[in-house]
């Protein structure tokens, strides 16, 4: 018999690709302190909070800033990224986002978005899917970053849903660890060999069937 069970969804990388305008914002950031910025370096910021973010550019580039200076970094560095974001369409949304959710949807499923980010109302509105989640737990809501559980576990709770009835979509390593500590099936959506933590691995949702849902439904 078919249960309801909560699902709960990263944002970055998973619903949306902005990692490519955290690395635009936070180059330009980091250039303008002389300290060089890869995308594999930014590859480690997936997942990763915005402080830390900061700190670990500041660590990799072995400069330390007063704490003045690095509040105005990290409203500089938020501000170029929403011009980005301010420019978002449905366009962007990941390929069969739409579909995995409007499945979900009409199979009466609870969906939540569980993300770092404190943008993720504004991406949400932005690419029009604000509707579908029916809690949203982000960057503001919690105390601990992944791969703490705290944002699953509060998005479980908003859902009304044993995290043990909680699936995760996530695409980052942190993310799956937080995913797997709250006692949740992990979904991995990327690089296998980066999410092996993960219960399932996809590249990306096209690989998700309809039966592989009515699997987890069913177990
Ligand atoms: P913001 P997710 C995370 O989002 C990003 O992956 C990470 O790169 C970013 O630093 C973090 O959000 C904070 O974002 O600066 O917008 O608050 O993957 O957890 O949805
Ligand atoms: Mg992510």
């Amino acid at each position: 018999m078919e249960q309801k069970k909560g699902f709960i969804f990263d944002l970055d990388g998973v619903i949306v690709d902005t990692a490519k305008y955290h690395f635009l914002a936070w180059q330009n950031l980091a250039n303008s302190l002389s300290i060089s910025f890869t995308e594999e370096q930014n590859e480690q910021l997936k997942g990763v909070s915005r402080v830390r973010s900061l700190e670990k550019i500041l660590e990799w580039g072995n400069v330390t800033v007063p704490e003045e200076q690095f509040n105005q970094l990290m409203t500089q560095k938020n501000e170029e990224y929403l011009e980005y974001i301010s420019k978002m369409t449905t366009n962007e949304i990941l390929p069969d986002v739409v579909r995995i959710l409007e499945t979900l949807i009409v199979k009466n499923q609870a969906i939540a978005l569980g993300s770092a980010s404190k943008n993720a109302r504004i991406i949400l509105e932005k690419v029009n899917l604000i509707d579908k989640f029916q809690a949203i737990v982000d960057g503001t809501n919690v105390t601990k970053a992944k791969p703490d559980p705290e944002v699953f576990l509060i998005g479980a709770k908003e859902l009304n849903i044993e995290p043990n009835q909680c699936v995760v979509f996530e695409d980052s390593v942190a993310g799956i660890q937080a995913a797997n500590a709250a006692n949740m099936i992990s979904i991995g959506i990327g690089d296998a060999k980066v999410l092996h933590e993960a219960d399932h691995i996809f590249n990306d949702f096209t690989e998700i069937t309809e039966e592989f849902i009515n699997n987890l439904l069913t177990n």
